[in-house]
């Protein structure tokens, strides 16, 4: 523990198609990374995480594979990648890639070749069923981005299981000769000298193959089968690089993450977490206008950070390809206070344990857009959730594109904001989604050299872990849970504490450290607002976010 580089790591996430475009296609590309690795190498970063990157018929932009070995013909060529992956290294940074195994595209190849022919080898790598005798599905699973989990084929008379969507059909993970297939694939990238994975969706490879009828029609997934399979992995393919790894899955409790993420290194190293991202659903799901409740939100990061203290690792985020920009769901777009709070999110997640993921565009406190029109959306999950609430339901248009705007995935994809020209910087051509409006105030060009900048701040946290001792290893311990504006935490190692200390609101919030550390003159170690009063009058300006030493 504490001693793995990937423990002492921060993680940049790229969504490549809205990174950076060379070849004016409006699509980004892998010489565009290229171009920015300089970028990203300043801001502190040591692991490079690429989003899907492979052939695909981007229905959910990569996380559709029908190609695992090949790269996508928009994003570039394999020597692109392999120029890509060079470049990463000689900056002294390692590469992980996204590996979405829980599902192909309904166009890989293994998906036809089984559809074909029931009696080849690819038939069994799905879920292949017969309906039931009246017809219907084989049970009664919904798809995450709606509809039945199951899609009936009229050629062989059997329904297959897409758990995501009808164009995401599951792999069979129960099927030995699937798994000996991705391990495989999976190796073809290591040699390569890849770093790691990042594994979609993970839990969803783990059904139990009779697949019951669930309780609440959502897929039955996280069956304990799933740990036989990534113990096979780890011994099969992981055990034998040296290399990173981090799983996702949803509903995860800390008992979960400890099987998946456990310190005895026998499964993965880390799992992208949802209790907090997820704190805020309702009975339309993420689709809503909730705000956290900060109460609920530390009580449930105090769960899991003193849990997994010599237990397992985790990651640290609030950001990425599928959650709404940061800066607009925990902090405010009100340009007074935006980039503080976008500071003070930032703080508050890079100073607890664990490892901290940057997802492109956060470091410059990237907001999101005030969508307008159902057609500049793209994303599959918004327009399917948009038809059945709306055109199916009882949402109105109106009250809809409100969670969208709030809660919705595109938030996230509108392209990175290189400088103020035309699109941003990011392409010579027409960009494939909406380029945030705000782009001439909000920009890289505009920040690299600020010291005040987001960005800028992002650096000094960077360096603090690279630096502190206690930003890695020290124990957390929650405090003033109920508090309503404040998220207050320590970090403790061996006689030294550190007290976080963050407002999350637009009011002024008192809270009196002498409750906490003992010395008479606590040290401001970094804050986000620079002649800070805060040790003389006890009282946080609005979003003011800092870090004391007792
Ligand atoms: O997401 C997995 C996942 O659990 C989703 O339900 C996620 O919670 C959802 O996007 C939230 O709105 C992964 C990828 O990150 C996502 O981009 C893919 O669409 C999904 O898998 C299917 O591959």
């Amino acid at each position: 523990m504490f001693n793995e580089w990937w423990e002492r790591s921060v993680i940049y996430q790229i969504y490549p198609k809205s990174f950076c475009d060379t070849d004016g296609d409006g699509i980004g590309d892998l010489p565009g990374i290229e171009s920015k690795l300089d970028y990203i190498r300043d801001l502190g970063v040591d692991i490079v995480w690429l989003s899907p990157i492979y052939r695909s018929p981007d229905r959910d932009n990569g996380y559709d594979v029908s190609g695992y070995y090949e790269i996508q013909p928009a994003y570039g060529t394999m020597e692109d990648f392999d120029r890509l992956l060079e470049g990463v290294h000689s900056r002294g940074m390692k590469l992980v890639m996204d590996l979405v195994v829980n599902h192909t595209s309904d166009q890989h190849p293994w998906f036809k070749a089984g559809i074909e022919d029931p009696a080849s080898k690819y038939h069994d790598y799905y879920y292949w069923r017969k309906g039931k005798a009246d017809g219907s599905p084989p049970n009664n699973w919904n798809a995450v981005f709606k509809g039945s989990a199951w899609t009936y084929n009229h050629k062989n008379d059997e329904y297959y299981l897409g758990c995501f969507s009808p164009f995401q059909p599951d792999l069979n993970w129960s099927n030995p000769a699937l798994r000996a297939e991705i391990y495989r694939m999976m190796r073809f990238w290591l040699d390569k000298g890849v770093d790691g994975f990042r594994l979609d969706a993970i839990g969803f490879a783990g059904k139990d193959p009779a697949l019951p009828d669930s309780p609440d029609g959502g897929p039955l997934i996280l069956d304990p089968c799933i740990h036989d399979y990534l113990q096979e992995m780890n011994r099969e393919v992981l055990s034998r690089y040296d290399l990173m790894t981090v799983g996702e899955n949803a509903g995860l409790s800390v008992e979960d993450m400890q099987k998946f993420a456990g310190l005895d290194g026998g499964e993965l190293n880390m799992m992208i977490q949802f209790f907090h991202v997820e704190e805020d659903i309702d009975e339309h799901g993420k689709f809503n206008t909730n705000r956290v409740d900060l109460p609920h939100l530390k009580q449930l990061f105090a769960e899991q950070q003193e849990g997994m203290y010599g237990k397992f690792w985790t990651s640290l985020y609030w950001s990425n390809h599928d959650q709404p920009r940061q800066v607009s769901r925990l902090g405010t777009e009100d340009p007074r206070y935006r980039d503080r709070s976008a500071k003070m999110i930032a703080l508050n997640t890079h100073l607890m344990m664990g490892t901290p993921f940057i997802y492109q565009g956060e470091e410059l406190g990237m907001t999101n857009l005030r969508w307008e029109h159902l057609e500049d959306l793209r994303d599959l999950e918004e327009l399917n959730a948009y038809d059945e609430f709306v055109n199916h339901g009882t949402m109105s248009p109106a009250g809809m594109m409100e969670c969208i705007r709030m809660k919705g995935r595109d938030n996230a994809r509108t392209p990175m904001q290189w400088n103020d020209s035309p699109q941003a910087g990011f392409t010579a051509g027409k960009p494939w989604i909406m380029v945030n409006p705000n782009y001439p105030e909000i920009n890289a060009e505009s920040q690299i050299n600020d010291p005040d900048s987001v960005y800028a701040f992002y650096q000094k946290l960077t360096a603090l872990r690279h630096t502190q001792e206690i930003v890695i290893s020290g124990r957390y311990k929650g405090i003033a849970l109920d508090d309503p504006s404040v998220f207050a935490y320590e970090r403790i190692l061996e006689g030294q504490t550190w007290l976080v200390l963050c407002n999350f609101t637009e009011k002024e919030a008192v809270f009196d450290w002498e409750s906490v550390l003992s010395s008479d003159g606590p040290r401001i170690i970094l804050g986000n607002i620079e002649d800070t009063d805060y040790i003389r009058t006890k009282t946080l300006l609005p979003y003011e976010g800092l870090i004391l030493e007792g």
